[in-house]
């Protein structure tokens, strides 16, 4: 596969690197180590992502390669600039979100570089990915770590740490493969700082954030016997708080803290009216069946949906089919 993406960069010259709508640690740390790679080639790559790029990942961008999109400015004419367009750690076009349409009209090649285990992906006219693969920063690391040679620079080091560390949840998930150490391992004799990373990563929150996260943990239903932990946030929470729905990310996280908690769950309103669930599982509960029957999906151990509000109606039909899922599975153990 990684033969085949060398191959696709070395037919282009003028390589567009996007990735999906709101962007991660994982798709931004891919393209800007893809970025480096490509410059090394003596490749021309730009970099656009849309909406904005989060404040925790600008210290990644050195360079200043990272543009905002802006259909209304600067790319107007986006479609027409490069001769080969990758979306990176996503596989399906539409997680493009504003920048969809320019990716539909432009007349480059358009290919995907992923890791996630979806449907085969459609829309493309080349695909490059490996669901065996923990983040898209793990696949560029071992596209470009034996073609440049180490030590890599230390801004491309940092920008794949960053790839793995997000992927990981700092190390912490069940991803977190012997590779990716050994990885990380060689990133961090190349000059990455974990605690560093660490910092600039993950200890950015504003007191807006902490404000909400502990409502949400404060409200906490433990159901089932304390095995499932269900929080929910209405967009008045959000506004009482001065938060923003940016400042949920993660918390989902949080009820596996509680040693009796096998599945944790957030519910949360969306701006048009609608719920998202998210559905975390520590291992023996399958949370995709869960969102599954929601017309969600994800995998076993992480997986999201969106309901029909309002919110109350909502939490009243998770409830049941997370306690019935967790009656299945508890009960096979
Ligand atoms: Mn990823």
């Amino acid at each position: 596969m990684l033969d085949r993406l060398q191959a696709f960069f070395d037919q282009h010259s003028r390589i567009l690197l996007t990735t999906h709508e709101n962007p991660d640690g994982d798709g931004i740390g891919a393209c800007l180590g893809l970025a480096h790679y490509l410059r090394f080639l003596g490749k021309e790559a730009r970099i656009v992502v849309s909406p904005s790029l989060p404040s925790n990942l600008h210290w990644l961008d050195t360079e200043g390669w990272i543009e905002r999109y802006d259909p209304a400015g600067p790319h107007l004419e986006l479609a027409a600039w490069p001769d080969a367009w990758l979306l990176v750690d996503a596989s399906e076009p539409h997680r493009l979100g504003a920048m969809y349409p320019a990716f539909e009209s432009t007349k480059a090649p358009r290919a995907c570089l992923d890791h996630h285990l979806k449907e085969a992906p459609r829309g493309f006219e080349q695909e490059f990915t490996d669901p065996k693969a923990t983040a898209s920063g793990e696949l560029v690391y071992d596209l470009a770590a034996p073609r440049m040679g180490l030590p890599l620079p230390v801004s491309m080091a940092e920008a794949i740490y960053a790839s793995l560390i997000s992927d990981t949840g700092n190390f912490r998930f069940s991803n977190s493969t012997g590779k990716v150490h050994r990885m990380a391992a060689g990133l961090i004799e190349q000059g990455v700082q974990p605690a560093r990373s660490y910092q600039r990563i993950y200890l950015q929150d504003t007191p807006s954030k902490v404000k909400l996260w502990g409502r949400a943990l404060e409200r906490m239903a433990l159901l089932g016997g304390g095995s499932f932990g269900l929080m929910v946030i209405t967009l008045e929470d959000l506004r009482e708080c001065g938060a923003t729905h940016d400042d949920l990310d993660e918390l989902v996280q949080e009820p596996t803290r509680l040693a009796s908690v096998e599945v944790a769950g957030l519910l949360y309103e969306l701006a048009d009216g609608r719920i998202k669930l998210s559905l975390r599982s520590k291992e023996a509960v399958d949370v995709n069946a869960v969102c599954k029957l929601f017309s969600g999906g994800g995998h076993r151990l992480a997986s999201g949906a969106k309901l029909d509000g309002p919110v109350l109606a909502a939490k009243a039909r998770v409830e049941a089919a997370v306690l019935d899922q967790l009656d299945r599975d508890l009960s096979r153990i």
